[in-house]
Formats: C-alpha cells, sequence, structure tokens
C-alpha cells in the first residue's frame, strides 16, 4: 500500500512549483492550506516545519520543506514517470538545481528588494553579480532544451518555475532562450493542471473574502 502524502501549501506561494511537482509525478496527494500569519507560524505547522513557511510534505513519516529538496524526493520517490536523470544527466541535473536554489534566488531576491550589493562585494557573494547569474543560466538554455540536455526532468519543475515566475515578475530579463524554455515546460499537462488547481483555490478564496 502506497504511504500518504500529504501536501501543506498556501496557493499564493512558491508552493505552486511543488503542486507542479507533485501532479508531474501523477501521486495521489492531500493538500492542507495554511494560511499566511498566526497559523503558519503556530506550533501545529512548526511542527512539521520550524521555518514556519510553506510549502512542505510529510510522505508516510518523512518530512521534506524546502521547494527544491521537495522536487528532489518526489523525483526520486516516484520514479516510473521517469524524471530523474540518467547517470550522464546527474551532473546537469544536481548543477542546475542547485544554482536556481542558491545564486539564482539569492541573485534576483536582492535586486527585487533593492539590496546594497555592490560590485566590490560579488567574490564574497554566492552569485556574484545578478549580470554573471542571469548570463550563466541563459548561456545554458542557449545551447540546451531543458536543464539535462532534451529531455525534461523533475530540475525542470523547479529551475523552470524560477524563470518563469522570474520572467513574470520582472525580476528576470526577458530574453528569447528563457522565454523559449518557458513556453516548452508550460505547454505540459501537468503543469497546466496544477496551475489550475491553484488559480481555481484563489479564486474560491477571494470570492469568500
Ligand atoms: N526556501 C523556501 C522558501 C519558502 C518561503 O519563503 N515561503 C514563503 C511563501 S512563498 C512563506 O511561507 N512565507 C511566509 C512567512 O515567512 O511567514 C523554499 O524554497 O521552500
Amino acid at each position: 500500500m502506497s504511504k500518504p502524502l500529504t501536501f501543506y501549501t498556501n496557493p499564493m506561494s512558491r508552493g505552486q512549483i511543488v503542486r507542479w511537482a507533485l501532479e508531474e509525478t501523477g501521486a495521489k496527494y492531500e493538500t492542507v492550506i495554511v494560511e499566511f500569519g498566526s497559523e503558519m507560524k503556530g506550533p501545529d505547522y512548526l511542527a512539521i516545519n520550524p521555518m514556519g513557511k510553506v510549502p512542505s510534505i510529510v510522505h508516510g513519516d518523512q518530512v521534506i520543506t524546502e521547494c527544491a529538496a521537495i522536487c528532489a524526493y518526489l523525483g526520486e520517490a516516484f520514479p516510473e514517470n521517469g524524471l530523474l536523470p540518467t547517470a550522464t544527466e546527474r551532473s546537469a541535473y544536481f548543477r542546475w538545481m542547485f544554482f536556481a536554489a542558491g545564486p539564482l534566488e539569492q541573485a534576483v531576491i536582492s535586486r527585487a528588494l533593492k539590496l546594497d550589493v555592490t560590485a566590490d562585494k560579488a567574490q564574497t557573494l554566492g552569485f556574484g553579480t545578478y549580470e554573471d547569474t542571469i548570463d550563466t543560466l541563459e548561456g545554458h538554455f542557449v545551447k540546451n532544451a531543458h536543464v539535462c540536455g532534451d529531455r525534461f526532468t523533475m530540475a525542470d519543475v523547479y529551475v523552470g518555475s524560477h524563470i518563469e515566475w522570474g520572467m513574470g515578475f520582472d525580476t528576470l530579463p526577458k530574453r528569447t532562450a528563457f522565454e523559449d524554455y518557458v513556453g516548452r515546460i508550460a505547454s505540459r499537462e501537468a503543469h497546466k493542471r496544477a496551475r489550475a488547481i491553484d488559480q481555481a483555490l484563489i479564486a474560491e478564496r477571494e470570492a469568500a473574502s
């Protein structure tokens, strides 16, 4: 019998990344909506994620937090859909997943929040400069249709979400390689299903408030 899988999220959050990952696996899961504020910072949810942030998943007795880790975990937990990298794809898979979770996220957030990141700090900062980070990422997608080359893997859910959301929020430039890549991955049925579920939840909540 399969282990129960519970997804803690808020539809207006990075939980949308994990929703897409879950839909790609085809696994059955239960969604628990956690409200921002006192519920997310309350003892019940802090027992799952001491950061008091969404998303989180609980799979049987395993707790996983952090979008990138959840995507990687789900790829492994449900290997039947071919979302895991092959031996030769593993280098790109790990390289760009970690690049997106570390340097890319930091470069984008620090720019969006107008943090004081001057050129003389580039040696210390893991992302160096915003420009180097974006150019490096673009360089990959100029040469590759997906994170691991020709084939879609779970890394595309995570890296692709950063690029899709970044262009959507104008924190990432709309370069041709990024737009073409997002066009490819957003046309997947699991992506469309995931967005439809979260959009419906958002609309429901707006109507109720
Ligand atoms: N590094 C975490 C970030 C999670 C995160 O910051 N979630 C935001 C929503 S997008 C959140 O829960 N914020 C609520 C809060 O901090 O109170 C991940 O990748 O999962």
